[in-house]
């Protein structure tokens, strides 16, 4: 059976490469060759304009940036298989719009013994002379875990490919009280005002189950000082991995650099909860005099925490893109497989698609929103204005391929005062809403909203959709994404997810943009205030067989204002190291 597998890896994988090859700038299906069905057949989960390379496991986003005119990702990869493995490098890739990307010779690969038994996650900073110094965290011949520098071998190299590692490694190891496998993720430093600023950076970890931010500061890059505190802590929440803390603009939808500190801006401060595996975060004031951060919410790791993304996203990293002034999210959708389904596969693990993010003009959360660039590969559109989905209706938007799109969809409410289904949810967990009636339990306004990935009978679908209560403060908005009946499959992870969406039903729309790439449906409602994303496995809704739809099943009509969906043409990626045509 092993034999077998490792076969059928090993000629999808070849395939793949080829195939990506063959359908450079092509729309997808109709021009894919003879090979490329092949593949679809064989990998119908495998996405087609989501980040990932050809084969094996992937997980966290590391040091992310714009260097020289090239984005640069790199991530967490494991070259021996499709499973997490016990000797992780960087790989990396590069790419002039975040979209379509060339493969490069992995980073950092264990070698020292400050990192012999994996090379696992950090960050980029880009440090004066226009230099970028990785901090990452080493697993030592030990097994613990401490932290490392490496810097490229040649800065005129436009790639960047070589990276040497500091001869005075390891720079930071776990402090007094905190475990030497809690003490991990170097964020990207930040420098305090003044020329002669310290630099900061803090580093996940945990004392006693109380998850902390551990602050580190220096003078020259190199030697690294605990401050006495810790940049923010909260107890009982156990280990934070991949912090990320940034500055965001009070007024602007516009990124800021990460060591900017002044009255026009708030933090974030990101925690990538070890126990749940969601990405939580707080916004709050900085003061870099008494290296202070003072939250204005708490993380408690409890249902009503802000997050980024209330389905499968993980480990995210930010990096300030200085040419477009915005700030970009990269996050790390792992699987809802099995392992066995993953051997099989020859892969797992995918980024989702980079998002710019922002502050809301209320100060009250974060808006995420996919980079523009996807745009460029939007195909075949079709439209639907000024529609009436009457209670109880489905329709099928048809004329572009369900497996590989992007939709983006406004609905108009009426009669909420008389329709809207009376309940308080003061305290409810809204994932928890959203398991309690799927898409066909009827409500007063809602469900409404797609049906991805689905077949013609709906026996399988993905739900997104919206329902509308009239609670003690108004009316609330949940947004569910239902996974349950997502595939005829057993043994996957089906779970439901739910947010609620900070929106006013009864003066605005209700906005919903929908990316769907064969395994991976990405969610943003509201503009991007809320976001889920979600990983299926449908049996029967695949490649040209998937269809989508848009329902509802409330009681009220509810109106399409518009409604534009688009084909989604393939990504280049992941093309052999010689081919830098891409990049010219
Ligand atoms: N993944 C890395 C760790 C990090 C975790 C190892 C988060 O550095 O804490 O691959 O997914």
């Amino acid at each position: 059976m092993e034999m077998l597998s490792i076969l059928v890896i090993a000629l999808s994988s070849c395939v793949l490469l080829h195939c990506h090859e063959a359908v450079e700038g092509s729309r997808y299906p109709e021009t894919g060759n003879s090979e490329c069905r092949i593949l679809e057949q064989q990998q119908p989960y495998l996405p087609s304009f989501h980040f990932r390379p050809p084969q094996n496991w992937l997980n966290d986003p590391n040091g992310p940036m714009w260097y020289n005119g090239m984005y640069h990702l790199f991530y967490q990869y494991n070259p021996e298989g499709p499973l997490f493995g016990d000797k992780m490098v960087w790989a990396h890739s590069v790419s002039r719009d975040m979209i379509h990307w060339v493969d490069l010779d992995l980073a950092l690969t264990p070698t020292e013994p400050f990192d012999m038994k994996s090379c696992w996650s950090g960050s980029i900073t880009i440090v004066p002379g226009n230099i970028p110094m990785i901090l990452y965290t080493g697993i030592d011949s030990n097994g613990v875990q401490v932290q490392n520098l490496a810097f490229p071998k040649n800065l005129s190299d436009p790639f960047l490919e070589q990276w040497e590692k500091s001869t005075r490694n390891p720079i930071m190891t776990p402090p007094q009280g905190v475990p030497g496998d809690f003490f991990r993720d170097p964020t990207t430093a930040w420098r305090d005002p003044g020329p002669d600023g310290k630099w900061n950076v803090i580093v996940g970890g945990l004392i006693k189950n109380e998850g902390m931010a551990i602050l580190y500061q220096s003078e020259d890059f190199v030697s690294w000082t605990k401050a006495e505190h810790p940049l923010y802590s909260s107890p009982g929440t156990g280990m934070w991995e991949c912090p990320d803390f940034f500055p965001v603009s009070l007024n602007s939808s516009n990124g800021v650099d990460t060591s900017v500190v002044d009255p026009s801006v708030k933090h974030v401060l990101k925690i990538s909860s070890f126990s749940n595996v969601h990405d939580y975060y707080v916004l709050g004031s900085y003061a870099p005099k008494t290296s202070k951060y003072v939250p204005g919410n708490e993380y408690t790791g409890s249902s009503t925490d802000l997050r980024y993304d209330y389905g499968k996203f993980y480990a995210s990293k930010t990096f300030f893109d200085q040419p477009k002034s915005r700030r970009i999210l990269w996050g790390w959708a792992n699987e809802s497989d099995t392992m066995e389904d993953d051997l099989a596969k020859g892969w797992a693990g995918v980024q989702a698609i980079p998002r710019e993010i922002w502050l809301h003009s209320s100060g009250k959360q974060l808006v995420q929103w996919p980079v523009e660039e996807l745009n460029k590969l939007r195909g075949q559109h079709v439209q639907v204005l000024d529609e009436k989905l009457h209670s109880g209706s489905v329709f099928e938007v048809e004329g572009i391929t369900a497996s590989q799109a992007d939709i983006e969809i406004e609905f108009e409410l009426h009669s909420l005062e008389e329709s809207a289904e009376v309940f308080d949810t003061t305290g409810t967990d809204p994932q928890q809403l959203c398991s309690d009636s799927n898409a066909s339990v009827k409500g007063g306004v809602g469900p409404f909203g797609l049906l991805a990935l689905a077949t013609k009978e709906l026996t399988e679908h993905t739900a997104i959709f919206f329902r509308i209560f009239k609670g003690s403060n108004g009316f609330v908005v949940l947004m569910c994404s239902d996974q349950r009946k997502s595939s005829l499959r057993d043994g996957l992870d089906k779970t439901p997810y739910g947010a609620f969406l900070e929106i006013d039903p009864q003066h605005e729309k209700i906005a919903l943009r929908t990316l769907i790439d064969h395994s991976i449906v990405e969610s943003f409602g509201g503009g991007g205030k809320t976001c889920i994303s979600s990983r299926v496995y449908p049996k029967l809704a695949i490649n040209s067989e998937a269809r989508l739809f848009v329902f509802n099943n409330g009681t009220v009509d509810v109106a399409i204002s518009s409604l534009n969906a688009w084909s989604m043409n393939t990504a280049q990626k992941n093309r052999p190291t010689q081919s830098y045509a891409l990049l010219d």
